[in-house]
């Protein structure tokens, strides 16, 4: 995937290991940190994404990436009318697949866009698409100076995919790519669903 470089920026390295440190309590909402030794460590945040102040939040977009409800409406909310008009650029998304903007008025440098399946029963694909947009959105990410990242539950809400399978295509995708980053952080919008996350952390990591 093509690398973007916006004004005033250049090409960053791909890897970085840091040291495990402990991270206190965020601004809004709860940190809760499960693992991580010279590794990013996988956080899981209870609270909104347009609040975290990371190289990139990742967005849960429909395929005109033009904005909508959930978390892609709040996300065009705080980032004010300039993302809309570059979005408009990027001519759509499909799938799976991740594009990538400035973060405008967000505290996030980068919104990463990507299209999660609509939850249809399990037999069109749900599960690959939706790991190709982990995949998706951290190889861009790599390509485009993103060392510390935020996750919403691509496809939870309105796209209607079942919670747990969700979250743990969500993690499993985390801990492939968490040597490459500082920080990975799953934003839940729930207690409910960071309790989810941190059982299936738990399991998995
Ligand atoms: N911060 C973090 N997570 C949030 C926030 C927020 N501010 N708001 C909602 N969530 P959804 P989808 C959670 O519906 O299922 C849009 O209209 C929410 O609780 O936003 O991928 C798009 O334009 C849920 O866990 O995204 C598409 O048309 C998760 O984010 C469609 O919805 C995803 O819910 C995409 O549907």
């Amino acid at each position: 995937m093509a690398g973007v470089t916006f004004p005033g920026e250049g090409a960053g390295p791909t890897l970085r290991c840091i040291p495990c440190r402990l991270v206190g309590p965020a601004p809004r909402g709860e940190m809760f940190i499960i693992r991580g030794y010279y590794r990013a460590m996988i956080e899981i945040f209870t609270g909104d994404i347009t609040t975290l102040e990371v190289d990139a939040i990742v967005n849960a977009a429909n395929s005109s990436l033009l904005g909508g409800g959930g978390v892609d409406g709040a996300i065009h909310r705080a980032a004010g009318p300039l993302l809309k008009q570059f979005c408009q650029t990027l001519d759509g998304c499909r799938t799976g697949e991740a594009k990538i903007s400035p973060g405008f008025e967000l505290p996030a440098r980068r919104v990463i866009h990507t299209v999660g399946p609509v939850w249809e029963g399990s037999g069109h694909y749900e599960a690959a698409l939706l790991k190709a947009c982990y995949r998706n959105s951290f190889e861009i990410a790599l390509h485009n100076d993103v060392h510390s990242i935020a996750f919403p539950a691509i496809s939870t809400g309105v796209y209607g995919y079942p919670k747990q399978p969700a979250a743990e295509i969500a993690i499993l995708g985390m801990l492939a790519y968490q040597d490459r980053f500082d920080r990975i952080i799953a934003c839940c919008f729930s207690a409910t669903d960071a309790g989810l996350y941190r059982q299936v952390l738990a399991e998995q990591g």
